[in-house]
């Protein structure tokens, strides 16, 4: 038996109001040139929120031209970098002002717990905007010496005009991500928001015009990835590409940019994290970062632990706590406080977890709790548990993005250092031991962007994020990301100028 707070099969009713549900090109919402709209839907439900205006090539195509002026005739770019600080201090308050009306709005589209979206995503979001108002005025060039009489400059002036795509599991979160640094560097934006999660991103976009920001400077176009979003990463006048999502689109749009103009792309894409469990671990914490690692966001994060791998001589004892966890957990409307887990974000991946629930059974592994969806309404699914899993299994190979834990045995530290990285995949890995040679001999073993020792999913707006292997290309967050959005150019003059 598992906890199901009330409300799974009524819906409550949410405390706010959709304003803004038609595109954001040059400062203005606007209705998409075909007129075509496309419902956004409560997963709690399936129902519809509200009818969103539907973006295509020539919307991107609208919002490019718009973005292309703010960049090469508008003041962002010219105005002082403290100013450009200010405006996204400004943002920053006005999110924090707003942070419940936010937080309400991703949880009726999104369908994460309101506490969750409220206090941690929103927050974030702020934090983030802070942190790259921070490096505004910070970024600048290099003098540096050369063989020869030569005074040479190294020049760091904003790539352009960004592309940017977004998933739906943060939908604000990866608007940070990417909206922060480019703007901080000077750029301008087009930015293609997830199909399932259009609602946040036009609702805070309007609090950047209202903190200043001059139009045409961030476009937003609601819309889906084969139309929209592939006319961004194709536009000719795209300096820039940046994408979170699936590894096989992020293959697309690599490919996509590729042909067009070879923009810089950088992808932040699938995994498949290890997270390992030594016999010195302290066990309680164990499982409780193991089970947040996986089940956090409803299972739908690129750096999930999704293979939990315990050491043989705690597995038995890790397992029935992980059991008794699972157990313990709050399934229910996100609304309701104390609820843990919502429902996933649409149909097609409540489909596909079930389907890696049955591929699991039918591979071998050990169902001991869950595996089932929870009510019989909206997209919601009982916390799961395997073990005995097998590296080979489906269950251990591609990213199930949903409420299932996956828990191999394994009995010595070469051993587990082979298996973990013994994926496609190379995003994050948890690691949880006492032991400092074991902790060390780890950290640099394993073939992953970021290392969280006996932590999980720290965050901070400061540290880099971003994969190895097919879990990406480039780093997001921290001084890394600004690296993303500048252009560097190299301007040489002789010294021997008789003229000075
Ligand atoms: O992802 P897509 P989907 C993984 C997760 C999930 C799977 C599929 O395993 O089950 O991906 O989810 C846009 N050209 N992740 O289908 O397709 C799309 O509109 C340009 C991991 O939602 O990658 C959306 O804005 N753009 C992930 C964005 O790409 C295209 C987060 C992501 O959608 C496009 C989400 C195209 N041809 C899912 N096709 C993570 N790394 O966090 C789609 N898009």
């Amino acid at each position: 038996r598992f906890s199901i707070a009330a409300a799974i099969e009524e819906p409550i009713s949410p405390p706010v109001q959709v304003k803004y549900s038609q595109l954001l090109i040059n400062g203005k919402f606007v209705d998409s040139a075909s007129g075509k709209t496309f419902p956004t839907l409560d997963p709690r439900s399936g129902e519809v929120i509200a009818q969103v205006a539907e973006g295509d090539a020539e919307d991107v195509n609208r919002a490019v031209t718009a973005a292309r002026k703010a960049f090469d005739e508008g003041p962002w770019p010219r105005m002082t970098a403290y100013e450009r600080s200010r405006i996204l201090n400004r943002f920053a308050d006005l999110i924090e002002k707003h942070n419940d009306e936010i937080a309400a709005l991703e949880t009726w589209d999104n369908g994460k717990p309101f506490e969750q979206a409220s206090q941690i995503e929103i927050p974030m979001l702020a934090r983030l905007m802070r942190y790259y108002a921070g490096w505004a005025d910070k970024i600048h060039g290099l003098v540096v010496p050369a063989d020869g009489p030569h005074h040479v400059q190294v020049l760091h002036e904003p790539i352009g005009v960004a592309g940017q795509i977004i998933p739906w599991n943060f939908p604000l979160l990866m608007y940070a991500w990417k909206v922060g640094p480019a703007l901080a560097c000077g750029n301008t934006i087009v930015l293609k928001t997830a199909e399932q999660t259009p609602l946040s991103a036009l609702y805070v976009s309007k609090l950047f015009l209202e903190a200043g920001l001059p139009e045409g400077v961030l476009n937003v176009i609601s819309g889906f990835g084969p139309t929209a979003g592939a006319a961004l990463a194709s536009h000719m006048d795209v300096d820039k590409l940046a994408f979170t999502g699936s590894t096989s689109t992020g293959k697309i749009v690599l490919e996509l940019a590729a042909r067009s103009n070879l923009k810089p792309v950088t992808l932040e894409l699938g995994g498949k994290s290890p997270m390992i469990v030594m016999d010195d671990a302290d066990i309680d914490q164990a499982v409780e970062l193991a089970h947040f690692a996986l089940f956090f966001n409803q299972g739908q994060c690129c750096c999930a632990g999704s293979r939990t791998f315990v050491h043989e001589r705690v597995y038995d004892e890790f397992i029935e706590k992980a059991k008794a966890r699972a157990i313990k957990r709050v399934v229910g409307d996100p609304f309701i406080k104390g609820v843990e887990q919502g429902p996933q974000i649409d149909e097609e991946q409540f489909s596909k977890i079930l389907h890696y629930i049955k591929s699991g059974v039918e591979d071998g592994a050990t169902l001991v709790t869950g595996g089932t969806r929870a009510g019989t309404k909206g997209y919601y699914i009982q916390p799961t548990i395997f073990t005995d899993v097998q590296d080979g299994m489906k269950i251990a190979q591609e990213e199930i993005f949903g409420p299932v834990q996956s828990i191999l045995k394994f009995k010595d530290l070469n051993e587990v250092i082979q298996r973990s990285n013994k994926t496609r995949y190379g995003l994050a890995a948890g690691v949880f031991t006492n032991n400092l040679h074991t902790a060390n001999t780890l950290m640099r073993a394993l073939r992953v962007g970021s290392v969280w020792i006996n932590c999980f999913d720290v965050f901070d707006a400061a540290i880099p994020f971003g994969g190895y292997k097919m879990s990406g290309q480039g780093r997001e967050k921290g001084i890394d990301s600004l690296k993303n959005y500048l252009q560097i150019k190299a301007v040489v003059t002789p010294l021997n100028n008789p003229a000075w």
